[in-house]
């Protein structure tokens, strides 16, 4: 047997098969698995077993009080009967070739290193269609599998370039690639790497079983520094899975705590010191680098901001460890980086501290002095959230003030009709336009300094999209959240990645949501699933308000009332009557953006062979999502094609319409309060639903209109209109229960009530 594959495992089940996957692929199969149960689930270990594989497995146990990564590696050390070793994680996976490049490269080395890298997020099946993922993602841009090696991420690489690392059985080559593969110091790993197993062996090479969380900068030291028969390999071999989900599914580091985690890495750092063979090398140099600017970024903002009980240890630990960086490499730290580990050594942590905060708040007076809106948060943290809170004002804000609509619309109107003079309302517009109000109401531009006045003043908040990351909640203010819609396209922490501009980092991406979702008192919900997702997905831990949307009020008001908004409504888009009327109103797609908030759109639908076939009984108002930027150019199809992109109000335009096309939007569980016929005009399907964003449903069991893709489906669809609605009859009726059935035109009564304390 010429390699052992330990594999620990705890509980990511989800990523075993994309591992189990790549192991059955590989081109040579000299290899047995050994699989180290952590106090794994039984019935995880069951399902694991039933996996399919074409390689030899063992499955071992790690019993009574030992736990963790360390331990179940060496358990897996102690049991491997091949000639080499190699650690594979359970989350992760290798390519095809690795055990064929691994062992060719490996002759009489003790040691072999092959690149790692990333996947770009935590996709289970991520193996199996890695090929597609990866070149939709190149064609997108925004691919992250860039090769560490080459950032400039730390600000500092550049200044250790100046050693030739290119011959690939050079130690200090080997060592340092090992140390920088990857930008931060909690990186530095034991994987993508095989070890002899007697060389282990004989030299007592284990994992130090203390460590929690970091035990690989030791292991890798030893494993490099009793031997000189080592080999770097210049192919990625190994892909370590980015976890996307910090929240439901953390990997070790995102699990533990800050004082844990920086008492780890100082250790680690100290053991790899404290070698001769390392000691002034260009391999040390790089590890000190590293080393200070974690120190830097992460230890000393701790005797500030971390728990104050852990200060004592966390100290302690940094004073026996800052005296072993290099001179050179402090030297080639940025000035402040020098300044403040060299004031650490002689200086208690509450000095250390206060030092940390002169240089924020310094940083943030050069922030706020470069840029106006810098400013104007200043004044919103420190001047206008906080003292008296305006007691009747009640902030508005939909679609980020690019229209007056929604469920804030609504409820706005129905507390201005029927509290008049009691509240003061406070709209948020997007830009200069003015908002056509019908009840008196102060408008503020986003942004401007009485926006940032009111979101600090204000007592009541009714948002349909999140407020901004630095909102601050005051304790006395009400933060109603209505959103938008309910979720087809998964949301929030269930989303998988992210391709929307300016938020590729999933991780950040679930982070901001969940911190903003503390900040809300209330969410609406439209349905029964809407509130079980809302809590998850956004973990949202308030009062969910399970009354329905009040934007939909409407579509249950009296028909003389109905009948108004669609006269209104036609007139204002200049509708002819006598036609009847197709709504095209599809969604964004996440990767077309020029910028945040700043979507592209390109119209699929073809609107001359629609003008040709339907043209003398139908008109189209073609309506494109809030973010879309592009303009709809229509000037070929007057008395044709309408452009309802700019119009306010979406319900209005669902009121005037005969037939819905729409695609993944959430308006199909909106519009089907009209008990009107749906289309779904679905043409990049896989790609949406696949690689975008994902969805909650089946889409053919769900929808209750035919999925077309084409624009000739479309005119069939629409000419054989009634055996269309006979056949997804059922399916509408049970839909209809099912995410409309609390909607009976109170919802903003009920909301209103309950938000406001009003009855
Ligand atoms: N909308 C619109 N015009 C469109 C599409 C949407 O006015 N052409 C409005 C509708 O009110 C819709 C809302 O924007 O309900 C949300 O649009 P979605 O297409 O569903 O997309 P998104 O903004 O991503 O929200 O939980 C819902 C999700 O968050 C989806």
């Amino acid at each position: 047997m010429k390699l052992s594959i330990i594999i620990p495992y705890s509980h990511e089940l989800t990523y075993i098969r994309d591992c189990f996957t790549s192991l059955n692929e590989q081109t040579v199969r000299d290899f047995e698995v050994v699989f180290v149960s952590d106090h794994a689930a039984t019935d995880d270990l069951a399902m694991i077993k039933q996996e399919p594989v074409e390689f030899p497995i063992r499955f071992i146990e790690l019993t009574g009080e030992r736990t963790g990564v360390a331990a179940a590696r060496n358990e897996g050390i102690k049991n491997s009967k091949g000639e080499f070793i190699m650690f594979l994680d359970c989350d992760d996976f290798i390519e095809k070739t690795a055990v064929e490049e691994f062992l060719e490269a490996a002759d009489d080395r003790d040691l072999v290193y092959a690149r790692r890298r990333r996947t770009p997020y935590g996709r289970d099946g991520y193996y199996a269609d890695r090929e597609r993922i990866l070149a939709e993602q190149a064609a997108m841009n925004t691919t992250e599998e860039t090769d560490p090696d080459e950032q400039d991420s730390e600000g500092e690489e550049s200044l250790f370039t100046e050693y030739d690392v290119n011959d690939p059985d050079d130690w200090i080559g080997v060592f340092t690639k090992i140390i920088v593969i990857d930008p931060a110091m909690t990186a530095i790993s034991a994987l993508g790497i095989i070890y002899r197993r007697s060389y282990l062996i004989e030299n007592d090479i284990l994992f130090d079983e203390s460590y929690r969380c970091f035990p690989d900068l030791p292991f890798v030291t030893r494993a490099m520094c009793e031997t000189d028969r080592v080999r770097r390999l210049t192919t990625f071999l190994y892909m370590k899975r980015k976890h996307s989900d910090p929240v439901k599914m953390p990997s070790l580091a995102q699990r533990t705590d800050d004082a844990v985690k920086h008492v780890e890495i100082m250790r680690a750092y100290r053991t790899a010191k404290e070698k001769d063979k390392l000691s002034g090398t260009y391999a040390a140099l790089r590890l000190d680098g590293k080393f200070i600017r974690y120190y830097v970024t992460r230890i000393s903002p701790f005797f500030l901001r971390g728990e104050k009980s852990d200060i004592p240890e966390v100290y302690s630990e940094t004073q026996k460890t800052l005296g072993l960086i290099s001179d050179e490499a402090k030297k080639k730290s940025k000035r402040y980086s020098r300044r403040i580990v060299n004031y650490s050594m002689n200086h208690p942590a509450e000095k250390i501290a206060k030092k940390v905060r002169m240089h924020s708040r310094r940083q943030t007076l050069v922030r706020i002095m470069k840029s106006r809106s810098q400013t104007k948060r200043f004044f919103y943290r420190k001047f206008y959230a906080t003292g008296k809170i305006k007691e009747k004002t009640v902030m508005f804000e939909s679609f980020f003030g690019r229209n007056y609509s929604d469920s804030p619309k609504y409820i706005f109107e129905y507390l201005s009709k029927t509290y008049p003079g009691q509240f003061k309302c406070v709209w948020v517009r997007a830009d200069n336009k003015k908002l056509r109000l019908p009840y008196p109401s102060k408008q503020v531009k986003r942004f401007s300094f009485r926006y940032f006045y009111y979101l600090g003043k204000s007592k009541y908040f009714v948002f349909n999209v999140r407020p901004p990351k630095y909102f601050i909640k005051r304790d006395d203010s009400i933060f109603l959240e209505t959103w938008h819609g309910t979720p087809l396209k998964k949301l929030g922490t269930d989303m998988d990645a992210v391709f929307m501009a300016g938020g590729t980092d999933i991780v950040a991406y679930k982070k901001n949501f969940t911190d903003n979702s503390k900040k809300w008192d209330y969410l609406i919900a439209q349905n029964a699933f809407s509130s079980e997702t809302f809590r998850r997905c956004f973990e949202f831990g308030g009062t969910m308000l399970e009354t329905g949307y009040p934007r939909n009020d409407i579509m249950h008001a009296e028909p003389s009332v109905m009948e108004e908004k669609i006269r209104e409504t036609k007139s204002a888009l200049g509708i002819p009557d006598g036609k009847k009327i197709i709504l095209y109103a599809p969604t964004w797609r996440d990767d077309e953006w020029y910028g945040t908030g700043q979507y592209k759109f390109t119209l699929k639908l073809d609107l001359d062979k629609l003008r040709e076939t339907l043209g003398d009984e139908y008109v189209v108002v073609l309506r494109t999502h809030y973010l879309i930027v592009d303009a709809l150019e229509l000037d070929r199809y007057t008395g044709f094609a309408f452009n309802g992109a700019t119009f306010d109000d979406i319900s209005l335009l669902y009121l005037i319409s005969d037939i819905l096309i729409t695609d993944y939007s959430s308006v199909f569980f909106d519009y089907a309060n009209l008990k009107r016929p749906m289309l779904f005009f679905c043409y990049d399907l896989d790609k949406y639903r696949d690689v975008l964003r994902g969805f909650y449903f089946d889409l053919e069991e769900l929808l209750p209109g035919p999925l077309v893709f084409t624009t000739e489906e479309i005119i069939d669809t629409i000419r054989n209109l009634p055996s269309v609605m006979e056949e997804y009859k059922e399916k509408a009726t049970g839909f209809y229960e099912r995410f409309n059935g609390w909607e009976d035109g109170s919802a903003s009564k009920k909301v209103v009530e309950e938000v406001f304390g009003l009855s």
